[in-house]
């Protein structure tokens, strides 16, 4: 099989080793053949993983430049663990900032040594997160990234994030079993990033649209065969609105787990930090076909041409090509889509109701600012108070004008309704898009874990801009 290599480490900070990732699988037609990143899975219960943060040279064809990773890969290892299972991740800081881990999708504490998004890991130093997966944890295609205020941006932007997915009820379906698996880590690069500080209002995107680190992989699938798609969207501006030529996607989860049943769609908007699963049949003819970046509009018309806007870097009308899925090997006798899925769960109404206003602003002496309710982030200001055991909904209302996708930590939820109107696949959720002048109803159950955490844009430069709050979860 012909695979087109993108990224390589030609030296590094940790002693010029070769990463490995373009000659792993090399000739082989494994499920696994497209996805570059090693593997690193739990044992007798326990996923223990070394997680060294650095810097190197990767290299695209003949340009080279200097980018983040973890283990001198990108994206980052892999890690892969069921319910009930303890991970143990020895992060060890070789960058010359400060920098810390979150777990975007987990269902763990918030507090040390856990999800601490507020704990600052400093250059040189070691810290070793632990934590035990629940029980009753939702199958997902979760992903780690750093989340250290004032760093976000920059470190995704220059490279660090990496696919961790728990296994469970979802991968326990015959139909899922039986279908071959792929992961689809979206991330576009800048080789220049360290000096692309221009168009952080927009939110920066690079030209350099990869999938597991690779610029259009071939995936494969057999005639007859079922192909499942596990997607993550860490880029930390760009939107993907998916297609795959003459092939439907059926959804079978979003960033929460599964969906009750699959879904047929034509196509799939993931917005930054948002995920999704999809089954693709392969009754098509013999041949390849591209997975394609359709082109979306993420901000308004009014936004452009003001000149406190900075270039416009973004995919605006371009469709791109970002894989090929080419049909290989022998005819099998035609695998069946599931019928049910995971039931989703009926949450109660709430009595709280509580709303979050995103725009921006000019903040005397800050500039240009992204806002909550008015108000920039402040490290020491506690925005939202909830108990432990209660539902709430959050009316997330965009009165700005540009496309914000909403992130909270630690609990996920589910999107009830959208500008007034019921959604009717109503799915788990930890992030979702609330476009310009719309508003989106959320209800979340506020279950498990108390301590701080926060709730932000997931395009990370308006984070860093401020568009964060912080929520203290009590007993
Ligand atoms: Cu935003």
């Amino acid at each position: 099989m012909q695979r087109r290599q993108f990224l390589f480490l030609s030296a590094s900070s940790l002693g010029g080793v070769l990463l490995a990732q373009c000659g792993m699988n090399q000739g082989s037609n494994s499920s696994s053949s497209s996805n570059a990143a090693p593997v690193l899975k739990s044992e007798n219960r326990l996923l223990e993983a070394d997680l060294n943060i650095g810097s190197g040279t990767f290299s695209f064809n003949g340009h080279s430049g200097n980018l983040l990773s973890y283990n001198q890969q990108i994206p980052g290892p892999r890690l892969e663990a069921s319910p009930g299972d303890t991970v143990r991740i020895r992060a060890t800081n070789r960058l010359s900032q400060p920098t810390n881990i979150h777990y975007h999708g987990l269902h763990i504490s918030p507090q040390e040594p856990a999800d601490h998004i507020f704990l600052q890991l400093s250059p040189g130093e070691t810290y070793t997160y632990e934590f035990t997966i629940p029980e009753n944890h939702h199958s997902t295609t979760a992903f780690y990234h750093p989340h250290l205020h004032g760093y976000v941006a920059d470190q995704c932007f220059g490279g660090l994030g990496g696919t961790f997915a728990v296994r469970g009820k979802l991968d326990e379906i015959p139909e899922i079993k039986q279908a071959q698996e792929e992961f689809v880590f979206l991330k576009d690069f800048d080789l220049n990033w360290q000096k692309t500080k221009k168009g952080m209002m927009l939110g920066r995107e690079g030209s350099l649209a990869t999938v597991n680190g690779q610029m259009d992989p071939s995936f494969s699938i057999s005639k007859g065969g079922l192909l499942r798609l596990r997607m993550v969207n860490a880029s930390i501006s760009r939107f993907y609105r998916l297609q795959l030529e003459n092939h439907p996607f059926y959804l079978i989860a979003t960033d929460g787990g599964a969906t009750s049943v699959p879904i047929e769609q034509s196509e799939l908007l993931l917005s930054p930090g948002e995920r999704a699963e999809v089954l693709i049949q392969g009754n098509q003819s013999s041949g390849s076909y591209r997975l394609l970046n359709l082109p979306y509009e993420r901000v308004g018309m009014g936004m452009m041409g003001n000149g406190m806007m900075g270039e416009r870097k973004n995919q605006g009308n371009e469709t791109e090509t970002l894989a090929t899925l080419t049909y290989s090997g022998e005819e099998i006798e035609p695998l069946s889509l599931p019928k049910q899925l995971i039931p989703l769960e009926e949450l109660p109404e709430p009595k709280t109701v509580r709303q979050f206003k995103l725009n921006h602003g000019m903040v005397p002496g800050q500039g240009m600012t992204f806002l909550i309710n008015g108000q920039a982030y402040d490290s020491q200001r506690t925005d939202t108070r909830v108990f432990l055991d209660t539902v709430e909904d959050w009316e997330i209302i965009n009165t700005g004008m540009m496309d914000h996708p909403f992130h909270l930590h630690t609990n996920r939820f589910q999107v009830v309704s959208r500008n007034g109107q019921a959604v009717e696949n109503r799915t788990w959720k930890d992030t979702v898009l609330v476009p310009r002048g719309e508003s989106v109803r959320i209800r979340i159950p506020f279950r498990d874990f108390v301590g701080k955490t926060v709730y932000h844009c997931h395009i990370l430069d308006h984070e860093e801009l401020g568009m964060m709050g912080i929520i203290a979860m009590q007993s």
